[in-house]
């Protein structure tokens, strides 16, 4: 499936988002980066260290709801040790207002604290939104400012005309957050954008794409596709043979048995590939899988017993 990969992102829409970001972040003292908690490698900006450098940073693993809280947690342990503050999120539900102030207050707290030897208190942190496309940003501005601010509008001279949004008690948000573009340089990343359904399906083989997630699930996630569809995950030689003597691999075989339960069929009583594959993959995009993560961090690999891919 790795060729049929398009990442809709080509070098003029990456220039254009690294100019506004380069530009954008300038205003800033915090850079609030989002990423999916379900593949947090692979939806971090590769270039994020680097455009951000001299920025406080806070990182929010968003859609938690979806991920799997063992590996959420591992995650958040490993950041804290690269010295980044990262907090699980779902934005989709109620954003709690004290624990985004409490990030932030811990992401900042060298510029409160030189505020503070200045004498200065009270002055808001200036901060952006920023990370790549479908990753929650929109949601959680408008779950958290619906809930705590109001449009401050233009401040001339100070922000060169970019609209402001009062964001709490503390924090002075840019409006527009920051469209940032995801890792180029493997197919690893690629394929699990693709899983969680951050690029455009049309530019992608469904059904290859719907056979790698089955593999995947049935290795690090064993006993999903038993639960979710009532279906085998282990077969015999003599079952993994069609009708022709040819093999089919465990992952085929339990794409037919979920295709046979769901009446995914063609008239004629062919497989109808195309609609099993959306079936199952927009059940693990809505959680109906369960609480999946795709990603771990290194260090944990041992924890989690699983060989480095
Ligand atoms: N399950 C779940 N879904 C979420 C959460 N946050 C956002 N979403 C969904 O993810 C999708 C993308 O959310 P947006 O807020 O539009 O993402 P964005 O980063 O602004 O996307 P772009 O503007 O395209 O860059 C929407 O369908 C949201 O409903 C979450 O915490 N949990
Ligand atoms: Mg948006």
């Amino acid at each position: 499936m790795n060729n049929s990969i398009n990442y809709n992102w080509y070098p003029g829409h990456m220039t254009k988002a690294r100019r506004m970001m380069e530009e954008n972040v300038k205003l800033v003292d915090l850079v609030i980066e989002i990423v999916d908690a379900r593949c947090i490698q692979s939806s971090e900006n590769p270039d994020i260290d680097k455009l951000a450098k001299n920025k406080a940073r806070l990182l929010l693993l968003n859609k938690a709801d979806l991920a799997d809280p063992n590996k959420t947690n591992a995650w958040v342990a490993e950041f804290k040790k690269r010295g980044i503050e990262a907090i699980p999120l779902t934005a989709k539900n109620k954003v709690k207002k004290k624990d985004i102030d409490a990030a932030v207050e811990c992401a900042c707290a060298e510029i409160i604290a030189r505020n503070k030897a200045r004498g200065i208190s009270g002055k808001k942190i200036r901060a952006m939104i920023a990370g790549i496309p479908n990753v929650g940003k929109s949601t959680f501005i408008n779950s958290y400012v619906r809930r705590t601010a109001t449009k401050t509008g233009n401040k001339p001279g100070v922000t060169k005309g970019k609209q402001w949004i009062t964001f709490g008690d503390k924090i002075e948000l840019l409006d527009t957050p920051g469209i940032l573009w995801p890792r180029f340089d493997n197919q690893i990343t690629g394929q699990h954008l693709a899983f969680i359904g951050s690029m455009n399906d049309q530019v992608i083989n469904i059904e290859e794409l719907a056979f790698d997630l089955i593999g995947f699930l049935m290795k690090f996630y064993p006993g999903t596709f038993e639960k979710r569809y009532e279906v085998k995950e282990s077969y015999t030689e003599e079952e993994l043979t069609d009708d022709y003597g040819q093999e089919i691999k465990p992952a085929l075989a339990v794409m037919q048995a979920i295709a046979k339960k769901r009446g995914c069929m063609r008239r004629g009583g062919d497989y109808d590939y195309d609609k099993v594959s959306k079936l199952i993959l927009e059940d693990f995009r809505s959680g109906r899988l369960g609480r999946i993560s795709l990603e771990i961090p290194k260090a944990a690999i041992d924890r989690f017993e699983i060989e480095e891919k």
